[in-house]
């Protein structure tokens, strides 16, 4: 009887030593491929460039290859489990190093399946992830990263993004990264917010910076960046005008804009009713965003409606028949804000809006409600956190400090320690030195 073997891969970057897996394993009879879905993915590494579908199809094709079935968990155990394969084939390297624990249980589950674990030499010099650094030097275009959104909302319990307002923030979301006992963490992406956008220009967020001033430092962003963009497009102005600004937006690969349902001169929404805000009409909001719609080229680039009805201290069901009245209209998502402290009307929100709607993506910005982390906003239905401001509000104090600290006293060495050394500067940038 033909004999089974598994081979689990990823296969965004072909190389020699999946090939080398592919020609070993092919020899004990039919090679079955595990080809690990965006969802088994994300939870430990960035999303590959190529899609689930445009992987299989690539994989198919390579001679040896018998089969294709998705791997949707990191570990082998539950497709072992349900494909009960004769051999499963893998690399030698995970002896070692953080996928040792993984070997054990594929030992164990094999002894238990009367099968057999194959490890065969791996190829020097040659892994993914090395490639992935260099993928990632390759950089992105705007098609891939406009894309990368959706793909990640549907890939991910919660997408976590934060505001970038140059591209120093730009490169910090890019870069840096936890690995502790719950894995890997990372930002996906970054927010373009109308707050920190204006501030760190001087001016106050009333929609007074205009779209061409906004798109220079984006600009900056996207070319240090590959991470997916979310504009804060404020309240979209004319109808007339958010047609060109989500076609600019689009061609840029930024790939979702927030338009929130006021009209007339915009003020922060952290001012709550401090501030006079008037909401635009259902009728009115609805028609903007089916013009955005109608005027995107990709199928792909998002737009968000924005609802103020809770900072504007209206009904909770104003909220909520906002919210449908707006998916009907074509919205790809909502974002539901709020500036209480607790999240109740958030968490609220959320549970009445899933009631109904299991799917369109809930966006949030827990600006006052911080004390709620990732994995409860998760389980309130919510798809994507933005940290709307913390780059810009974590630099200020800190350039104030050293400011007053040199004046104080007549010379630079007091602030030496406030400071990243001279060394550490000139190597953050590639391509200083
Ligand atoms: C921004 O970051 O500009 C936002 C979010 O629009 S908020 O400041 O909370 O209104
Ligand atoms: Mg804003």
């Amino acid at each position: 009887m033909n004999k089974t073997i598994y081979v689990g891969m990823t296969a965004d970057i072909l190389h020699p030593g999946l090939i080398n897996i592919i020609n070993e394993g092919a020899k004990y009879g039919h090679l079955m491929v595990g080809l690990l879905t965006d969802k088994a993915i994300a939870a430990h590494k960035r999303l590959p460039f190529l899609t689930y579908e445009q992987r299989k199809l690539i994989v198919e094709n390579i001679k040896g290859v018998a089969e294709v079935v998705p791997q949707e968990e990191w570990s082998y155990v539950s497709n072992l489990l349900k494909y009960k394969p004769d051999y499963i084939i893998h690399g030698d390297d995970w002896k070692t190093g953080p996928s040792c624990n993984e070997r054990a249980k594929v030992f164990e589950v094999m002894k238990q399946l009367g099968g057999e674990v194959i490890e065969i030499p791996y190829t020097k010099g040659i892994n993914s992830s090395g490639l992935d650094k260099e993928i990632k030097a390759i950089g992105t275009t705007p098609e891939v990263r406009l894309k990368s959104l959706r793909r990640l909302i549907a890939a991910k319990p919660i997408v976590r993004i934060l505001e970038a307002h140059n591209g120093l923030c730009g490169l910090i979301i890019e870069h840096v990264e936890v690995n502790d006992e719950k894995g890997h963490k990372a930002f996906d992406g970054m927010w373009s917010s109308s707050l920190t956008d204006s501030t760190s220009k001087g001016k106050p967020d009333i929609e007074a910076v205009d779209l061409t001033t906004r798109l220079q430092d984006l600009n900056n962003i996207l070319e240090c960046t590959t991470k997916p963009i979310i504009y804060d497009g404020d309240t979209g102005g004319k109808v007339e005008h958010f047609v060109f600004t989500v076609r600019t937006l689009e061609r840029l690969g930024i790939s979702a804009v927030i338009i929130e349902d006021k009209i007339g001169l915009k003020k922060n929404s952290l001012f709550g009713t401090e501030a006079v805000q008037i909401q635009d009409s259902i009728e009115g909001f609805c028609a903007k965003i089916l013009a955005g719609k109608n005027a995107q080229v990709t199928k792909d680039f998002m737009i968000i409606a924005r609802i103020e009805s809770l900072i504007a201290g209206k009904s909770m069901s104003d909220a909520l028949e906002r919210a449908f009245a707006y998916v009907e209209a074509g919205a790809d998502g909502i974002m539901i804000h709020s500036k209480n402290k607790s999240g109740d009307d958030i968490k609220e929100f959320c549970a009445e809006f899933r009631k109904h709607n299991a799917n369109t993506p809930i966006v949030v910005v827990p600006t006052t409600y911080d004390h709620i982390a990732e994995e409860e906003l998760h389980s309130w239905g919510i798809n994507v956190v933005i940290y709307a401001n913390h780059m810009l509000r974590s630099a200020y104090p800190a350039m104030v400090e050293v400011a007053r600290t040199i004046l104080e006293n007549g010379r630079a060495q007091e602030v030496r320690n406030l400071c990243m050394p001279i060394k550490e500067i000139l190597e953050l940038v590639p391509g200083t030195k």
